[in-house]
């Protein structure tokens, strides 16, 4: 029997994050400036609408540092459809003064760790998300050790769930206060998981990662990417953000 944990799959999400070239952008006539902005919010609409009717769903966000300065993710039925929103952003006007600095292409995952839960309202909620407008976003990356002597994918299935369902306990006490999705990357990107947290107080972004690093599946097994952490880029942001 295999050792593999089963997953089950929802929507294609991408995680992209830009940088802002603010010389440039400080050298267009005020008029290219409002045609930019008009187009980006024309943009930002359409994928508005395509949420509200539950097609898909997507999170713009700032991002705080020299890592980029605004965060899209977008989440779509399929990788051509991903695509197509992608490029579609990559053509609008005010691209000319974004440099992409980062992106993450995963799914949406459950894994049979959750067994009795696989297909109820929860799970669908996690495999077809409606991602809320929280003021905070964080967003990371991360895989599991692969090491001789400390490798999670050479664990017993019972090892590893008990793991798991340790993980699942202290995370659903963060439920209050954040939501958390697990989108997986294997075989799309380079690391095997993006997590990304929302929520209206950003400290317990710190709290909750914080507390996972002393789990087990955590302590012992987790790798870490880079940490995108950002406000969300509503009108009176965006408008500050370009002015
Ligand atoms: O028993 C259960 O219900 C467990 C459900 C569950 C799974 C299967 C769960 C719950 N997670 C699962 C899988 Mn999670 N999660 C992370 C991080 O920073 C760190 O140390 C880790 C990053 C956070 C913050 C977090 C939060 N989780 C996973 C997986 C895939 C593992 C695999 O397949 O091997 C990863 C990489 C991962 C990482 N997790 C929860 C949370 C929270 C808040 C919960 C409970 C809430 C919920 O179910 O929505």
């Amino acid at each position: 029997m295999s050792n593999a944990v089963r997953t089950v799959e929802g929507w294609h999400s991408q995680h992209m994050v830009f940088r802002i070239d603010f010389q440039k952008w400080a050298q267009w006539s005020d008029a290219d400036k409002s045609a930019a902005k008009a187009e980006l919010n024309a943009y930002l609409s359409e994928l508005e609408t395509e949420n509200v009717a539950e097609k898909s769903s997507y999170a713009f966000y700032s991002v705080n540092g020299v890592k980029g300065d605004l965060l899209l993710w977008i989440l779509q039925p399929t990788l051509e459809s991903l695509y197509e929103w992608e490029i579609r952003f990559r053509k609008l006007k005010i691209a000319a003064v974004l440099e992409q600095t980062y992106s993450y292409t995963s799914v949406t995952e459950l894994s049979s760790y959750l067994q009795s839960k696989m297909d109820s309202e929860e799970a669908n909620k996690k495999l077809y998300p409606h991602i809320p407008k929280d003021r905070y976003l964080c967003f990371y990356t991360m895989s599991k050790k692969r090491d001789a002597g400390e490798n999670w994918f050479m664990l017993s299935m019972m090892d590893r769930a008990k793991m798991m369902k340790s993980h699942g306990d202290l995370g659903r006490t963060y439920l209050d206060v954040l939501s958390e999705y697990t989108t997986g990357g294997c075989g799309l990107d380079a690391w095997e998981w993006g997590i990304t947290l929302m929520g209206n107080d950003d400290v317990q972004f710190k709290k909750i990662v914080y507390d996972m690093r002393f789990e087990e599946v955590s302590a012992r097994y987790g790798l870490f990417g880079e940490f995108y952490v950002g406000t969300i880029m509503d009108e009176a942001l965006l408008e500050k953000t370009f002015s």
